[in-house]
């Protein structure tokens, strides 16, 4: 029998689910000797993946948000060539029975946890007796009971230490000098927040990965010069064991060089452990940041959503703790959550930054996916209206273009009103996490008792109607033609998250940059930065400054880097007051007469990019950063010595 098992990956990396289930199978002494392939570069395209591909018996498809149609469409080509072959589709994007009737060519859908399922199959089970599948019989639809999960430890298959993947490894590294892998260490999640995929009572159970496997897959990792690790728990840190799983990873690394960096989804009641795993996921150069996630910071709305039970209340201590300790974090928010409102939403983000001190690194508003969530049968009870908008950029046959339903719309949050949000959302964050008012915000806030969220709001809307009107009124427009249409008016489509992929205006103000960014934050805060003079007189001109304010409005504006800033002179400023001391020294703030020299040569966290004056190209990099660490030492100048002293 020859099976062929489709996992089309985010990214370069190695194809868990097909070695996961041939070392589940391959258990059973009567399933061995089997022919298997996986199928999981993303990046070749559909035609040369169906040329891979020959004389396959049974083909698996594993289906998550980022590949769903795309395999689906691949799917339907290997049943074009090969219509005896039989396809099970499984995945966490796999919910619908309809799926049978929408894609044809499907033969069974599988639900949930699909090892045992599979392995059930593969042994020549009948149908009737498989549970947790739906197939088409004598022209009827057949929905077998749920299949209980099981409540042994899992695994104990040896996934990275059996060979299986040794092949695949030296296939992503000759290709694409990069490799990642996942780790998973346990699986389910305990809380039931409604808008997850994971929030159902079937998950709640979480069930660990043995001590064994889990060590002899970081040696795999290592072995195998590894370089990037993604663990797939859902809250990594809440357990007492994951200490020692990062000691083991950092033990590798420190005597390997392997892994290089790891990323997880963290515990979400997020506590001393969890300090204490990012603590040491720094010191080994492992780590790119903790979330402290939120979703909503209004409490009627946690509770519609069924996340009460993560209190927000230890923020502020922990914020302190990791920026005391150097640790970036970033804060996830949702918008269009079920009874979020417009001024919720806008003083959630407010007190998300309030409760950081304004130091949140970097805050991610997510928009609303429904997809299997317990929030999807919810929609009458809470008005939603959603969108369906395309998934990122995508090249390709129509019918492979992956677009999923968002919500633009609650009976607490109109459609105006998301687009309001939406927009103010990413000026906030070219604007604190850029750090365009970063500085005047926190000095408002903690002298002049002005809540940030009613001076961002305040801002925002003077600018628009001022010195940034062409540009934000452009992000509005997108904002509007997306939640009316997913495309726009010219129907170019308008992807979700990456809003600006297809705006040719926009596009083209990139050219001189030669480097297309595609989040409309980054498009305001370049924007912002060409107009600075002018967005600075509207500051001003709107806050009324006094010589005081004035003095700290100057002070912000001259440490924004510019293109024109010249690394060989660096700048010099004079100020009134030690805002230096204050902002980057914790000091107390003092009337002081001084002139600063800023002198930074380069940018960046981990990797040092080299700023050089009027090179539009380097400059996007230096400016805004590649990763996701960058927010810490780009954007503004850091570098000084005081002249006067
Ligand atoms: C790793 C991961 C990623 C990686 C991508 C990994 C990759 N392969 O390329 C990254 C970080 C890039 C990512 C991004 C995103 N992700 Co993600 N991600 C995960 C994560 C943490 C692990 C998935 C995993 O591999 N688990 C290990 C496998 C073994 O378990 P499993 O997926 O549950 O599979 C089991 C069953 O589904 C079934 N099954 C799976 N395949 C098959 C096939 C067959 C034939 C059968 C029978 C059964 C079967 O059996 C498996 C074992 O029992 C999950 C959360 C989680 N803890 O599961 C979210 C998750 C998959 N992601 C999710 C989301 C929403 C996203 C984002 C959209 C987030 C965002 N807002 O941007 C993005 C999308 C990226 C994009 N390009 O569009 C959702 C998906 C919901 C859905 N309906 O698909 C999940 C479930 C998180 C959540 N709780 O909501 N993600
Ligand atoms: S959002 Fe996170 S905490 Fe909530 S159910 Fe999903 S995985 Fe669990």
């Amino acid at each position: 029998m020859k099976i062929v098992f489709v996992t089309l990956n985010d990214r370069p990396m190695l194809p868990y689910n097909y070695v996961l289930f041939r070392s589940y199978c391959e258990q059973d002494e009567s399933l061995r000797g089997f022919s298997w392939q996986a199928i999981y570069d993303a990046r070749v395209n559909t035609h040369d993946l169906l040329n891979q591909i020959e004389e396959p018996d049974v083909v698996a498809l594993s289906c998550y948000m980022w590949n769903t149609k795309r395999t689906l469409y691949l799917a339907k080509l290997i049943k074009e060539k090969y219509p005896n072959c039989k396809i099970l589709a499984g995945g966490p994007d796999i919910y619908d029975n309809n799926f049978l009737y929408e894609y044809p060519w499907l033969d069974i859908l599988v639900y949930g946890e699909g090892e045992e399922t599979f392995k059930e199959y593969l042994l020549g089970y009948d149908l009737d007796d498989i549970m947790g599948i739906s197939y088409i019989k004598n022209g009827e639809l057949k929905s077998n009971p749920e299949r209980i999960r099981s409540t042994k430890p899992f695994l104990d298959t040896n996934v990275y230490q059996n060979k299986l993947l040794d092949p695949h490894v030296e296939y992503l590294k000759s290709r694409y000098n990069m490799v990642w892998a996942l780790l998973e260490t346990n699986r389910g999640c305990p809380y039931s927040c409604s808008f997850c995929d994971l929030g159902v009572s079937a998950m709640s159970k979480v069930r660990q990965v043995s001590d064994e496997d889990v060590y002899s897959q970081i040696d795999y990792f290592s072995r195998h010069e590894i370089s990037n690790i993604l663990i797939t728990d859902s809250n990594f840190g809440a357990f007492h064991r994951d200490l020692t799983i990062i000691d083991r990873i950092a033990k590798s690394k420190d005597e390997t060089g392997y892994p290089k960096s790891l990323y997880a989804t963290w515990a979400k009641n997020s506590n001393e452990r969890v300090f204490e795993v990012s603590k040491k996921l720094k010191d080994h150069q492992l780590g790119w940041g903790t979330t402290l996630s939120v979703q909503s910071m209004d409490e009627q709305v946690l509770s519609a959503i069924a996340r009460k039970n993560i209190p927000l209340t230890n923020y502020t201590t922990l914020h302190k703790k990791y920026a005391e300790n150097k640790i970036p974090t970033y804060t996830e928010i949702i918008l269009g959550l079920p009874l979020e409102t417009k001024q919720s939403f806008i003083e959630g983000l407010g007190k998300i930054l309030d409760i950081s001190d304004g130091e949140v690194n970097e805050i991610r508003i997510w928009e609303l996916f429904l997809t299997n969530s317990p929030l999807n049968y919810q929609r009458e009870k809470y008005g939603i209206k959603s969108v369906l908008a395309q998934q990122n950029y995508q090249a390709g046959h129509p019918e492979e273009i992956e677009k999923k339903e968002i919500v633009i719309e609650t009976n607490t949050l109109s459609r105006e009103d998301w687009v309001y949000c939406s927009n103010f959302g990413e000026f906030l964050i070219a604007c604190h996490n850029g750090k365009i008012l970063k500085f005047l915000a926190k000095f408002l806030h903690d002298y002049r008792d002005i809540p940030y969220h009613v001076f961002y709001q305040g801002i925002f809307d003077y600018v628009s109607e001022h010195s940034m009107e062409k540009f934000f009124s452009r992000g509005k427009e997108i904002f509007d033609d997306y939640s009316l249409n997913g495309h726009d008016k010219k129907g170019n489509p308008i992807p979700a998250n990456n809003k600006i992929s297809y705006q040719k205006d926009i596009l083209n103000i990139y050219k001189k940059y030669k480097s297309k960014r595609q989040r409309i934050f980054d498009f305001y805060w370049l924007m912002i930065n060409e107009n600075l003079d002018d967005f600075f007189k509207d500051i001003i001109s709107y806050l009324k400054c006094d010589k005081q304010l004035l003095d700290v409005c100057q002070f912000q504006k001259d440490i924004i880097l510019t293109i024109d800033y010249d690394p060989d002179v660096g700048k010099v400023t004079e100020y009134d007051y030690n805002w230096h001391e204050y902002f980057f020294e914790q000091k107390e703030l003092k009337k002081k007469y001084n002139v600063i020299k800023f002198s930074d040569k380069t940018k960046g966290y981990g990797i040092k990019h080299i700023i050089k004056k009027g090179d539009y190209k380097k400059f996007i990099t230096v400016g805004l950063g590649t990763n996701l660490t960058d927010p810490i030492n780009h954007h503004i100048l850091t570098e000084y010595e005081s002249l006067s002293a």
